[in-house]
């Protein structure tokens, strides 16, 4: 899916915010909501996500979700750093498949980084 097109409101996330996929979650309330990647870069690596936007992207998301989630993503990064101890942190996201995205429903990777380790699945 391009940067063009619709929300789907089936799309795994909000599969996993309706309860109807599980998923390891970090941390939420009633705005955002944290959890493990399935398929993680490395040890640690986690998913933010909003609760509430139908936003697919980061050009659809409003200022307000904006600041929520990368509040939520900045606490992420505090909360992986002090239990894993890694040696970085990325924190990224992808807008469209033909820049990555595979799962079209706004959300910030936080993945630690590890001296020495090499990133992958
Ligand atoms: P992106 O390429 O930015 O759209 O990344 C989507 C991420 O979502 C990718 O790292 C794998 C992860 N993912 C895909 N399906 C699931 C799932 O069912 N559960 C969880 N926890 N993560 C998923």
């Amino acid at each position: 899916m391009s940067l063009h097109g619709t929300y789907d409101p089936d799309n795994i996330f909000a599969k996993i915010i309706r309860g109807e996929m599980p998923a390891v979650k970090v941390f939420e309330d009633d705005q955002v909501l944290c959890f493990m990647d399935v398929f993680p870069q490395a040890r640690g690596h986690m998913l933010v996500i909003s609760r509430t936007s139908k936003a697919r992207n980061l050009l659809e998301a409003e200022a307000k979700t904006l600041g929520r989630l990368i509040g939520a993503t900045q606490k992420a990064a505090a909360a992986v750093t002090a239990a894993l101890k890694p040696d970085g942190v990325i924190v990224t996201q992808f807008n469209g498949a033909p820049a990555g995205q595979t799962v079209f429903h706004l959300h910030f990777h936080v993945i630690p980084r590890y001296e020495g380790e090499a990133m992958g699945r």
